[in-house]
């Protein structure tokens, strides 16, 4: 951290925000992978590898944020935090996002259990993900819930996906996409809580750049899990732009 930051005045929540969601410009959809799966260019083995891959990440998320609460000492964040884990795993006869995720594998010719073997997870996915499991472990509560920020970009992801995918892809059913119709409000929701908890806790001109860079970290895990996936699936030469 540059010493030269500690003198400088804190941005405004505005400012601060303002300077969170530029961040933008580096999400995953951006990915050369997310730009060939969202143009209509994946053939079927990269979308099986994508959606075989991606729930490694899918089944993850409840522990980070079991992570989160374990160290959480605030009731009241605790109770809004708590529901993230009830929409991955479910609750009561909400089968959860874990499962319709399962429900996506099926259709596009991802048997259950072949998904649930995680035979498919290339290293660089799995280190990605296991790399965001431990830093909301081990980090500060509320730089855990700064990660989550990337949230921020995810309802356009999931909003291409549902215009793009029926479109291009007509050999999958579209009620295989109902996690992606059920996570454009989730993420809304997630992350007006998150950022709340953001612009309180970072307060300092030192700390909103730390913020900023916990952000970054999340984003490279993001764009390193498409990486690991092009990698292993192609298309290796991918158009610009
Ligand atoms: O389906 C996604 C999801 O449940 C979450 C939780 C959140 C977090 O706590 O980090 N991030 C996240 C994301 C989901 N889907 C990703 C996608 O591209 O479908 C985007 C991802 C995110 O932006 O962090």
């Amino acid at each position: 951290m540059s010493a030269a930051l500690i003198r400088e005045p804190a941005w405004t929540a505005t400012e601060f925000e303002a300077q969170l969601r530029s961040k933008g410009a580096g999400y995953h959809i951006h990915h050369p992978f997310n730009v060939v799966l969202n143009s209509g260019r994946a053939n079927r083995e990269q979308i099986r590898g994508w959606v075989a891959n991606r729930f490694y990440y899918q089944i993850n998320i409840p522990l980070k944020d079991a992570a989160i609460l374990a160290n959480c000492p605030d009731r009241t964040v605790r109770r809004e935090w708590v529901r993230r884990i009830l929409d991955h795993d479910g609750y009561g006869d909400d089968p959860g996002g874990i499962e319709t995720w399962v429900r996506l594998g099926e259709a596009v010719g991802l048997q259950p259990r072949e998904l649930w073997s995680l035979e498919h997870v290339v290293p660089g996915v799995r280190f990605a993900v296991d790399a965001y499991v431990n830093f909301a472990r081990l980090a500060p509560w509320q730089e855990a819930v700064c990660a989550s920020l990337t949230e921020l970009f995810a309802p356009q992801i999931h909003r291409d996906r549902l215009a793009n995918w029926p479109v291009h892809y007509g050999w999958i059913d579209p009620r295989g996409l109902e996690y992606f119709r059920s996570r454009v409000a989730l993420a809304n929701r997630d992350v007006q809580h998150g950022l709340t908890v953001t612009l309180a806790y970072f307060t300092t001109r030192e700390a909103q750049q730390r913020a900023l860079d916990i952000l970054q970290m999340k984003l490279d895990i993001l764009w390193s899990m498409l990486d690991a996936i092009q990698l292993r699936y192609g298309p290796q030469e991918t158009p610009r732009g």
